[in-house]
């Protein structure tokens, strides 16, 4: 692992794919806690407002929170604290970790940016773990467009349309994704049974605990505690 080299690539792309990071074994164990932990026909989590409008169909998980230990072997590699400490510096903090679990024949997730970018220098890091293999039968593919992280604010328009330089990634079993939380984002429609993934999220020294409660969309801002949209960017 040569960090040096991860780590400009990461600052110039907004992201970073590292395949085979986690070994199997930890994978195939976590993917059937979650997939036990969800069942057939798990419930929606939020309202039909957000449903609707966001165009984002997860059902989030917080398993740590629940004293379920299995997690904690991903938060304590080494090698994931090292390149964690190599993108945030010194003295950042893992936030939580959250599976996202989306239902057959939903939409995935529209276009977002985790936390606004009001300030280029605040944002979350997301460290997305993949217990089994995202495929294009299966749906649900994590796209990208490549150094948004350095553009601002996503602009406005179709919560799910295509941006030109995009790029599809397809995440295999033990691959490990850092995404910034600036980067625009989204999860395309899941076409198989279901389909997770679980982010360990991670924010600098002095980034506020509550970094990514508003979330940017193409035609709102969002902010979770209050299940409200808090900007409407529709008709602008
Ligand atoms: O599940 C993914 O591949 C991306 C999820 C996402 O948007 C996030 O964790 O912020
Ligand atoms: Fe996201």
């Amino acid at each position: 692992m040569n960090t040096a080299e991860l780590l400009t690539q990461f600052e110039h792309e907004g992201y970073l794919v590292i395949e085979d990071f986690f070994d199997a074994e930890l994978m195939a164990g976590l993917g059937q806690l979650i997939r036990s932990y969800f069942g057939d026909n798990p419930d929606f989590f939020h309202n039909d407002e957000f449903l609707d409008k966001a165009q984002t169909d997860v059902i989030p998980w917080f398993p740590q929170n629940e004293g379920v230990k299995a997690f904690d072997a991903i938060d304590a590699d080494p090698r994931l604290q090292k390149l964690t400490t190599a993108i945030l510096g010194d003295g950042w903090a893992s936030q939580y970790c959250m599976v996202m679990f989306s239902k057959q024949g939903t939409t995935g997730q529209a276009w977002h940016q985790d936390c606004p970018p009001d300030d280029p220098d605040v944002f979350n890091l997301n460290r997305l773990v993949y217990t089994s293999d995202i495929t294009d039968e299966i749906g649900g593919q994590t796209v990208v467009v490549p150094r948004s992280h350095k553009a601002g604010l996503l602009p406005v328009g179709d919560p799910v349309g295509e941006f030109e330089n995009q790029i599809v990634l397809r995440p295999k079993q033990g691959t490990l994704v850092f995404l910034h939380g600036h980067t625009w984002h989204r999860v395309l429609p899941i076409k198989g049974a279901y389909r997770f993934s679980t982010n360990y999220r991670a924010a600098p020294a002095g980034a506020p605990d509550d970094i990514t409660d508003v979330c940017v969309y193409r035609n709102m801002r969002y902010q979770f505690s209050k299940s409200k949209i808090v900007e409407d960017r529709a008709d602008r």
